[in-house]
């Protein structure tokens, strides 16, 4: 690895905050978002604490207090600033945070032009990774805190609604298969071991669910009847008052959406975004289908190259046979959260080009609307 290929990533995250305002970087407006600043500032963090610190004789650290400030949840790592209380952090200032990136990247340009041991280069590239995860979360936080403004001003030009064809349905056969990481190239660790499963006949979508199709849902009433959903889900829809997906705007009989290209009209043939598991589980029951196991949808992805949203599975977020955690503060990474959450597979628009692949694990709660989700049917 050169430090060209390190600070190319890096360089990233401040490329996606370029048209941001200094207040734009402070506010959290939920507890499950974070400021802008606080991205820049943990992914840092992180090589902070997990290279430069470890391996770099005589590292100095930027600040004596930042390793509370922008720990995320690394209980090895020890005691950090509430999630919540994120955004009351007006200091250090958004031009301290960029002095620390600044800062880190000096350090680290030391540490990469060294000479590397297989053990830091590992962890660098869990560290570039882990940077490119919270671009994608840079942009979905951005997206979220900048909504709740009454302007909804356009500061990223991302293309959130591409078209796709017209869907039919693809004819998988019954059999033993393979899913799971092996092999050359980075995975996390959650996508260990590779190992079979069985998988009867099933059909699943070319395509996802348009923002037409969604619609039919609504209009025949769908958030009206508990009938197609979930308990947890119907408890959701009624606590929180939810009537659709999350940046709709609904006036008079139009639709449009926020983006972070700012308010534009809703493309009916784009794929829906924005729906939470509850939604989706609800949406696949009313057409008569079901979502799709992760291990139905790797399979099928083989073929076919998707990515335009992150799409729900029905499978739980647990661990692979033979899973196993990294020795330290590293395996907090992924595998504590094998609890309680849902596993999404493919891509958006916001992940970073080569960030994802067919063994891809993301995950998220049930209730989350707020990341570029979508719906891929499978029949029943
Ligand atoms: C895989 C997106 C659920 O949001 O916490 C960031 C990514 N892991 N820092 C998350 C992650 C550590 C993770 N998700
Ligand atoms: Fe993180």
């Amino acid at each position: 690895m050169t430090f060209e290929s390190y600070i190319q990533i890096r360089e990233r995250s401040e490329q996606l905050c370029a048209n941001l305002e200094t207040e734009d970087f402070v506010i959290q407006a939920a507890e499950h978002v974070s400021p802008a600043k606080w991205h820049l500032a943990h992914t840092s963090w992180f090589f902070e604490t997990f290279v430069l610190k470890p391996y770099l004789s005589d590292y100095q650290e930027f600040h004596p207090d930042f390793s509370f400030f922008f720990n995320s949840y690394y209980n090895a790592v020890g005691e950090r600033t509430v999630r919540n209380h994120r955004g009351l952090m007006t200091r250090p200032t958004t031009e301290e945070v960029f002095d620390y990136r600044g800062y880190i990247d000096e350090q680290m340009k030391t540490v990469l032009e060294n000479g590397l041991t297989e053990e830091v280069e590992a962890t660098i590239l869990l560290g570039l990774n882990h940077e490119q995860q919270h671009q994608e979360l840079l942009l979905t936080d951005i997206k979220y805190n900048l909504w709740q403004n009454p302007l909804l001003p356009a500061v990223i030009n991302i293309k959130e609604y591409l078209k796709q064809e017209e869907g039919g349905w693809i004819k998988m056969k019954s059999g033993i298969y393979e899913i799971g990481h092996e092999g050359e190239g980075f995975c996390y660790d959650n996508e260990c071991s590779q190992h079979k499963v069985y998988l009867d006949d099933f059909e699943i979508g070319s395509q996802l669910v348009s923002n037409r199709m969604y619609l039919e849902f609504i209009k025949a009433g769908g958030y009206e009847k508990p009938d197609f959903w979930h308990s947890d889900g119907w408890t959701w829809v009624q606590q929180e008052a939810i009537t659709g997906p999350l940046y709709w705007i609904k006036q008079g009989g139009d639709i449009s959406c926020y983006t972070l290209d700012g308010k534009k009209e809703l493309d009916l043939d784009a794929p829906l975004a924005h729906v939470s598991y509850y939604e989706a589980a609800a949406y696949a029951e009313w057409a008569g289908c079901r979502l799709p196991t992760e291990a139905e949808w790797e399979v099928a992805n083989r073929k076919f190259s998707w990515g335009n949203r992150w799409e729900w599975t029905n499978s739980a977020y647990l661990p692979y046979p033979r899973y196993q955690k990294a020795p330290g503060a590293i395996g907090e990474y992924n595998g504590k959260f094998m609890i309680n959450q849902m596993v999404l597979r493919g891509a958006s628009v916001a992940t970073s080009p080569g960030h994802s692949r067919s063994t891809y694990r993301n995950f998220f709660h049930p209730q989350y609307q707020w990341q570029f989700t979508g719906i891929r049917l499978c029949k029943k």
